[in-house]
């Protein structure tokens, strides 16, 4: 049985990741902040049991903690432990770029040790992010990977940083490192302070108090491109197969909505009718208007494509919330 290490796996994705991970035959070791995260992670939910984890727990900014983990000689080490929401990155840069950095450092340099004395081969898969690319010509969209990057906000400079020194690692070495730049993913389980939970949670609010209030949004221009969290940790598995080491891959629908579509699809399948009104506290000082990503190579190379619509993403909130809410 193959071992796969987890970082961040206590996270939003990491829950849906290790509980895939088990379900295609992996050993699955899930690295967590702290026991307090497990206990939570622990709980039950949609993304599938995750029984059959081995848990382990500090900080991936100590290098030594970082060491221990290798003793576990991984196959396969998926890295998502990260700051990563954009807004704490805007407003912690130094710990944004000490955990999506220098811990990331910390990971390649532990891999390479392993690969030289022989031990394993693991494959390194970094998890970045779309906000890698930064503002870019609305007519390059969808976005391939030879885009540039040109990171606007300070998460999206620490991920380009990462996959630097991720690809460096490879040309150095040959340590075998695969880098992702998923575009924004949702799902059951993703906390309120992203944009689609926290969307759901306001029309079911206005819903349920029929108090005829506006629905508060932030900017409503952006267009984004949305993927199901469970077809993104098929992807990342997918990549695990079949990714080429030293690539960059998108993880992406293809498709954008902008906020104003995503918020009356939010209203239409809840079943409110309520104005839009802009909220100044929910509008980013600096954000990136467009982003759209091209999937091809990720489809070419491993036959990844996604199987969740945007409304269907939305059921699948909505239930989760409406579950959710019932039970606590
Ligand atoms: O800090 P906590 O307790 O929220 O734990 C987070 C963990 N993490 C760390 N683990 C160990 N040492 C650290 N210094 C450290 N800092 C953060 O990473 C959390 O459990 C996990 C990240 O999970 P989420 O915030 O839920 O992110 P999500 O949506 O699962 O994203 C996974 C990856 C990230 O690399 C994103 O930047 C990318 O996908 O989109």
């Amino acid at each position: 049985m193959k071992r796969a290490l987890v970082t961040g796996a206590a996270g939003f994705v990491g829950k849906w990741l290790c509980a895939a991970l088990v379900r295609d035959g992996w050993s699955a070791t899930a690295c967590a902040h702290s026991e307090a995260d497990v206990n939570v992670a622990q709980a039950p939910g949609p993304w599938g049991s995750l029984q059959q984890v081995s848990w382990k727990t500090g900080d991936i900014r100590d290098a030594a903690f970082v060491d221990g983990l290798f003793a576990l000689q991984p196959h396969a080490v998926i890295h998502l432990a990260a700051v990563s929401h954009v807004q704490h990155a805007t407003t912690s840069p130094t710990l944004a770029w000490e955990v999506n950095l220098l811990a990331s450092v910390h990971l390649l340099s532990a891999a390479s040790r392993l690969r030289e004395a022989g031990i394993v081969d693991p494959l390194v898969l970094l998890i970045g992010s779309a906000e890698q690319y930064g503002r870019q010509p609305t007519a390059n969209m969808p976005l391939a990977e030879s885009a540039p990057q040109s990171p606007l906000t300070v998460y999206g400079a620490t991920k380009a940083a990462q996959e630097i020194a991720g690809l460096q690692a490879f040309h150095a070495s040959g340590l075998r490192v695969i880098a992702a730049r998923p575009f924004p993913h949702t799902g059951p389980g993703q906390e309120e302070r992203f944009v689609l939970p926290a969307l759901v949670a306001r029309a079911e609010a206005l819903r349920t108090s029929a108090s005829g209030a506006p629905m508060m949004t932030g900017n409503l221009t952006p267009v984004r491109d949305f993927l199901h969290v469970s077809d993104v940790v098929a992807a990342y598995i997918a990549l695990l197969h079949f990714g080429r080491p030293g690539t960059v891959y998108n993880v992406a629908s293809g498709t954008g909505l902008s906020v104003r579509e995503v918020v009356e699809r939010v209203l239409q399948r809840t079943g409110v009718q309520a104005e839009l009104k802009e909220d100044p506290a929910l509008v980013r000082a600096v954000d990136v208007p467009v982003l759209v990503g091209d999937a091809t190579r990720l489809s070419a190379d491993t036959g990844w494509k996604p199987t969740r619509g945007f409304d269907n993403i939305l059921d699948d909130l909505l239930a989760y919330h409406r579950t959710h809410a019932k039970t606590h």
